[in-house]
């Protein structure tokens, strides 16, 4: 055997050494801009660049097309569970590219007798201004007209009816029939260019559409990770090496922007055959990614299979239980640093650049800036965007605990049996690679990754260096000792919060 000479280990092992921060590098100053398909940087831009360097992990718990608008609209991208049936997936990766990126304002002047169709037409004609609840679905402005999953008529009999009045046929609205889907709902905002927000009812399902007066989405958001050529929003979908052949046409027919064969080791001859096949069928048109690899060994077997990026990380994910089951894996922070290696040392021969995606393992936001440091390019979690409003699990209270459900895709709960079972003769899941657990809820999205992100721009920030490019080429990191982890928390005070 082959003994590495190196202890592997994880993110939670290293720090940042500061560099010089200059006023050139502040954090107003920071770009979180990456790239994520493979690229000739002397020639040419990354086909796909992330506004900032998260991808939602290819899990049932994580990633449907709720989230893929939410991350898509903040900057990153989300890759749809591959667990599902095929249409199922195409119809999430359609849903999510028919919400078209940007929002219109209008108004409306109604009767209590209009119905949602009146209604939209008359705000079509008229251009008045809107409506509105807030999230929470606490009134906030003037409600004209509301569109729900289960119902769609006319909420109010008048646009200066005082928002208190407007809670009773609110209830009433939402207690009717069920009957329009996302994708209808979609149709109708678009068809009729109206100010919309999506938001999340009780079944955890993004399937409420209202207009709200001082929404300032219709605002461009200048992270939201558009397709240039058709101004819809960005999306992924997960693909595995058995049913690509009917999966990756469905997918492509539904707009997918970007693929990725999701497997927990990626370091087989089916992964080289599918990408293969794809190249075959669609050239250089179809993106797709590969993995999961460890070492540089895999990332090399990936790259010259013609992957546009590779996925780096086994056994780390939070819900894994892969290296006790199996024995496999590596630190995650080893890992990324040898793959990123491999990536650097093929930039040098062949001038071509292939991205590199941290999978699993994330725990802390600091966490985040020592992986990117490392040399990830971009980051894959599961865990972290599990906990919010917009993924697709049930939220529970527990004790005294709020939570969300989190399960991994090698648990029973899953079943996702491709995703372990890479090729040869197709078998049934025999043992559990990953568990099936609870998350601290988290609220909606946007508030935590907006903090998260503005961590890292402040760590970047200390670390002198304005871009991931410069944070990958000029950070300076040490292992510390565990005492010294002891001596990074708060220690030897008795902490008034916890008295
Ligand atoms: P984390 O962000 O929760 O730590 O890890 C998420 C990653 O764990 C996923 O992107 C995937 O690579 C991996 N994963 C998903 N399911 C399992 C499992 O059941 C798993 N073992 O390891």
């Amino acid at each position: 055997a082959i003994i590495f000479p190196d202890t592997s280990h994880t993110f939670g092992e290293y720090l940042l050494i500061p560099g010089l921060t200059t006023p050139e590098c502040t954090v107003d100053k920071i770009s979180l801009r990456t790239p994520l398909a493979k690229y000739s940087p002397a020639k040419e831009e990354s086909r796909i660049n992330l506004n900032i360097p998260f991808v939602s992990a290819i899990m049932q718990s994580v990633s449907n097309d709720t989230m893929a608008i939410a991350l898509a609209r903040n900057g990153g991208l989300s890759f749809i569970f591959g667990s599902q049936p095929i249409e199922e997936e195409a119809e999430m990766v359609a849903r999510v590219k028919k919400f078209k990126a940007g929002f219109v304002r209008s108004d409306a002047n109604v009767s209590p007798k209009d119905t949602l169709a009146d209604v939209l037409a008359i705000t079509q004609n008229t251009g008045h201004s809107t409506i509105g609840v807030t999230d929470d679905g606490t009134p906030d402005g003037v409600l004209c007209g509301i569109v729900t999953s289960r119902d769609y008529r006319l909420s109010t009999d008048s646009m200066d009816r005082k928002v208190a009045d407007f809670m009773t046929p609110f209830e009433r609205l939402t207690t009717g029939r069920k009957g329009i889907s996302l994708s209808e709902a979609n149709d109708i905002i678009w068809s009729h260019k109206l100010n919309a927000l999506p938001i999340i009812d009780e079944d955890r399902r993004l399937c409420y559409f209202v207009f709200r007066k001082d929404y300032d989405s219709h605002k461009e958001n200048p992270l939201e990770l558009q397709n240039p050529h058709n101004k819809t929003l960005m999306v992924g979908a997960g693909i595995n090496t058995r049913d690509y052949k009917e999966r990756v046409p469905a997918l492509v027919e539904a707009g997918a922007d970007v693929l990725c064969i999701d497997s927990s080791d990626g370091f087989s001859v089916w992964q080289k055959e599918t990408i293969t096949w794809i190249r075959e069928q669609y050239g250089d048109r179809v993106i797709v990614g590969a993995g999961n690899v460890v070492d540089q060994d895999g990332f090399r077997y990936l790259v010259e299979a013609g992957a546009d990026f590779i996925k780096v990380g086994i056994g780390g994910g939070s819900i894994c239980i892969t290296r006790e089951q199996k024995g496999i894996g590596r630190g995650q922070a080893t890992a990324v640093i040898d793959v990123a290696k491999a990536r650097d040392d093929y930039y040098r021969e062949t001038g071509i650049y292939v991205p590199i995606c941290s999978d699993g393992g994330i725990v802390h936001d600091y966490h985040m800036t020592l992986a990117l440091a490392m040399g990830a390019d971009f980051l894959m979690m599961g865990r972290y965007f599990a906990r919010f409003d917009e993924s697709p699990t049930e939220k529970l209270r527990i004790g005294n605990n709020i939570v969300k459900e989190y399960w991994g895709e090698g648990s029973n709960r899953a079943h996702n049996w491709q995703r372990y079972d890479g090729g040869g003769v197709a078998t049934v899941m025999k043992f559990e690679e990953g568990v099936d657990s609870y998350v601290p809820y988290a609220g909606p999205m946007k508030d935590t990754l907006d903090q998260t992100l503005s961590k890292i721009k402040a760590t970047m920030s200390s670390c002198g260096t304005v871009d991931l490019k410069t944070l990958r080429e000029n950070a300076k990191l040490t292992l510390v000792s565990s005492t010294s982890i002891i001596e990074g928390g708060a220690h030897d005070v008795i902490r008034k919060d916890r008295t």
